[in-house]
C-alpha cells in the first residue's frame, strides 16, 4: 500500500481555540478541511521513532470518518501503533489516560465537546501530547502557523478498516489496535477510589441518577456505576451514544440538563444526581434539593479528597481557572497549601500537575479534575463525590452546608450572552479595558474597585506569559467581576460575565445567588452597559 501525497491549499481559518480546533461540520466537510489539520499537526508534533497514537472521540457525526482519515494519515507520516477506541469512541479522559499508560507519544481527539451535534451541528479536532494533556500554546500556535502555509498531505492508499470490533490491522507500516474505549479507565477509577465502601453504600439504599446525555459517557457510566458499583439497571439515562446526541445539547448545566435538575428537585429525587458532557470531561452535580456549583464542588471535592484512597496522602496544591470561584483557595489555605490561579482551559494546568505542585484542578465550567491524568474528568468528579459521601454517610446538602459554615460562601454565576456580533462583542470588552485604568478607588455605591486589570498568567513552572486571560473587576467587600469572550464557540461571539460574592461562615449561608449576586449584577451593567452594547435584556444562559 503506497503513501500518496495530495497536493492541498492552506484555509485561513484552522486556529484553535480554547480546546482545539472547533467548527461547524460542514466546514469540515470541505475537501481537505481535516486533512490539512491532521496532518499540520503530525508536521509539528513530536514524533520519536516507533511512536504511538491514540485516536478516539466522543460519537457525534462526521466522528467516524475522521478516524479512518486520522489512521490514514498518521500511518503516512511515520507513526508505529495506533489505538483507536472500539466505535470510534474515546472519552476526553480516557485518551488522556491511555496515552499515559500507553506511552504513546501523543492523541487525537475528535470533537466537539458540549456542542451540539449531528450534520447541522459542530465538529473538533483536538490534540495531546505525551504527558496526556492538551497541546499547549506554543505547540497549538505552531500547527495554526502550519495550515497557513500546508502544501500537501499524506496518507496510506488503505481501505476503512472496521472500528465495531475488538481487533488488530495492519495500515501500511502502522500497527492499528481497535481497543475496549472502557477498561483501562475503568481500572483506574477502581484504583483510586474505594469501589468496596461505595458498593456498601448502594447495598443499604444510596440511590442516583445518571444523564449521559446520549454523549460518550454512557459505556463508562454503565460499566462503572452499574456493573461494577451496583447502582441499578436504568442508572444511567440516555446511555447510547447516538451521533446528533439524540438533538440535545450535551452541556451539563441547570439548562440544557434540565430533566435531571427536574428530577433532583422533586420528591421522586435519588440521593444524588449527575451528569457529563459530549467528551467526558465535564461534570454536574446536584444533591436532592441540592444544586451544588462547579466552583464549590472543586473546594468540596478538595476539603474531603483524603478520604478517597488514591488521596489519603493528602493534597499537593489546588489549582483553578481566574474566572472559577475563590471558594478552592479557601480550603488551600486551611490546608495549608499553595492554590494557582490559571487561564481559562486545562492547558494551563497541566504544568503544575506535571511539576506535583497541584493534585486537583477544577474550572467555573463543570471541569474538575486531579494528577491521574491532564485532563478533567467528569466520572472522576462524580465517583469522588460518591466515595465521599459513602464515607462521610451524609446527604449533598448536609455536607454542603457543614462546608459553607466552616469556609463561607462564594456566591457565584456565570451570565453568558451567545452569539453576539463579534464587532459588539469586541467593542464592549475594548470598552471595559479603556476604563480598567481610572477603576481602582472607584465607587460603585457602597463598594468599592480595589483591583481592575486584564488577567496575564506567568507559568510558575516554565515561565511563559500568557496575556490577554480575560479582564477582572474586584472589589473592596471581596466580590468580583471577570469579563471573557468564549474561544470554544463556532458561531458569532460568547461573552461571558461571572460574577461573585463571598459571605463569611457567620453571614447569610441559606439564600441564593440571584438574590446575592443581584446588587453586583447591577453594578456590572453600569460599568460595562452590556445591554447597550449587545441589544440584550438579559443574557441567554444563567449558570
Ligand atoms: C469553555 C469553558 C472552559 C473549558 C473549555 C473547554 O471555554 O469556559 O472552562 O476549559 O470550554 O471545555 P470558553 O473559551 O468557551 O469559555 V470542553 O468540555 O468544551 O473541552
Ligand atoms: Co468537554
Amino acid at each position: 500500500m503506497p503513501t500518496i501525497r495530495y497536493p492541498t491549499r492552506p484555509f485561513a481559518d484552522q486556529k484553535p481555540g480554547t480546546s482545539g480546533l472547533r467548527k461547524k461540520v460542514r466546514v469540515f466537510e470541505q475537501p481537505g478541511y481535516a486533512q490539512n489539520f491532521l496532518q499540520s499537526i503530525f508536521d509539528v508534533v513530536a514524533r520519536p521513532e516507533g511512536a504511538t497514537l491514540v485516536i478516539g472521540g466522543d460519537g457525534r457525526y462526521y466522528n467516524r470518518t475522521v478516524i479512518q482519515l486520522a489512521i490514514r494519515i498518521a500511518a503516512a507520516n511515520g507513526y508505529a501503533r495506533a489505538l483507536v477506541g472500539r466505535g470510534g469512541l474515546l472519552s476526553t479522559p480516557a485518551v488522556s489516560h491511555l496515552i499515559r499508560k500507553y506511552g504513546a507519544s501523543g492523541g487525537v481527539i475528535l470533537s466537539a465537546s458540549h456542542n451540539p451535534a449531528g450534520r447541522d451541528g459542530d465538529f473538533g479536532i483536538k490534540y495531546n501530547i505525551a504527558n496526556g494533556g492538551p497541546a499547549p500554546e506554543a505547540i497549538t500556535d505552531a500547527i495554526h502557523a502550519r495550515t497557513l502555509v500546508i502544501d500537501r498531505w499524506l496518507a496510506e492508499d488503505a481501505p476503512d478498516i472496521d472500528l465495531e470490533q475488538v481487533g488488530q490491522y495492519r495500515v501500511g507500516t502502522m500497527d492499528v489496535e481497535i481497543i475496549d474505549p472502557v477498561q483501562d479507565y475503568a481500572e483506574l477509577m477502581e484504583e483510586l477510589f474505594d469501589f468496596s465502601v461505595i458498593r456498601g453504600a448502594v447495598a443499604e439504599g444510596l440511590t442516583m441518577a445518571f444523564d449521559a446525555m446520549h454523549a460518550v459517557t454512557g459505556p463508562y457510566a454503565v460499566e462503572i456505576l452499574e456493573k461494577r458499583l451496583g447502582f441499578a439497571a436504568g442508572t444511567v439515562r440516555n446511555a447510547v451514544p447516538l451521533e446528533d446526541f439524540g438533538g440535545g445539547h450535551p452541556d451539563p448545566n441547570l439548562v440544557h440538563a434540565h430533566e435531571l435538575y427536574a428530577l433532583m428537585m422533586s420528591d421522586a429525587a435519588p440521593d444524588f444526581g449527575a451528569a457529563s458532557d459530549g467528551d467526558g470531561d465535564r461534570n454536574l452535580i446536584i444533591g436532592r434539593g441540592c444544586y451544588i456549583t462547579p466552583s464549590d464542588s472543586l473546594a468540596m471535592l478538595a476539603a474531603n479528597a483524603h478520604l478517597a484512597p488514591g488521596y489519603a496522602g493528602g493534597l499537593r496544591g489546588i489549582a483553578r481557572s481566574m474566572p472559577t470561584s475563590a471558594a478552592a483557595d479557601r480550603v488551600a489555605a486551611d490546608l495549608g497549601i499553595a492554590c494557582f490561579e490559571t487561564p481559562t482551559g486545562w492547558k494551563y494546568f497541566g504544568n503544575l500537575l506535571d511539576a506535583g505542585m497541584a493534585t486537583i484542578c477544577g474550572e467555573e465550567s463543570a471541569g474538575t479534575g486531579s494528577d491521574h491524568i491532564r485532563e478533567k474528568d467528569g466520572l472522576w468528579a462524580v465517583l469522588l463525590w460518591l466515595n465521599i459521601l459513602a464515607v462521610r454517610k451524609m446527604s449533598v446538602d448536609a455536607l454542603a452546608r457543614a462546608h459553607w459554615a466552616r469556609f463561607g460562601r462564594n456566591y457565584y454565576a456565570r451570565h453568558d450572552y451567545e452569539e453576539l456580533p463579534v464587532a459588539d462583542a469586541d467593542k464592549l470588552m475594548d470598552a471595559v479595558k479603556a476604563e480598567l485604568p481610572s477603576m481602582p478607588g472607584t465607587k460603585f455605591g457602597d463598594i468599592e474597585v480595589t483591583l481592575a486589570d486584564s488577567f496575564t498568567y506567568d507559568d510558575p513552572v516554565d515561565g511563559t506569559s500568557s496575556v490577554n486571560q480575560g479582564v477582572r473587576i474586584c472589589f473592596a467587600d471581596g466580590s468580583r467581576a471577570v469579563f471573557r469572550l468564549s474561544g470554544t464557540g463556532t458561531e458569532g461571539a460568547t461573552l461571558r460575565v461571572y460574577l461573585e460574592r463571598y459571605e463569611p461562615p457567620q453571614g447569610i449561608i441559606d439564600a441564593t445567588p440571584s438574590e446575592m449576586l443581584a446588587g453586583l449584577a447591577s453594578v456590572v451593567e453600569l460599568i460595562a452597559d452590556v445591554q447597550t452594547h449587545t441589544g440584550r435584556a438579559g443574557p441567554d444562559i444563567v449558570t
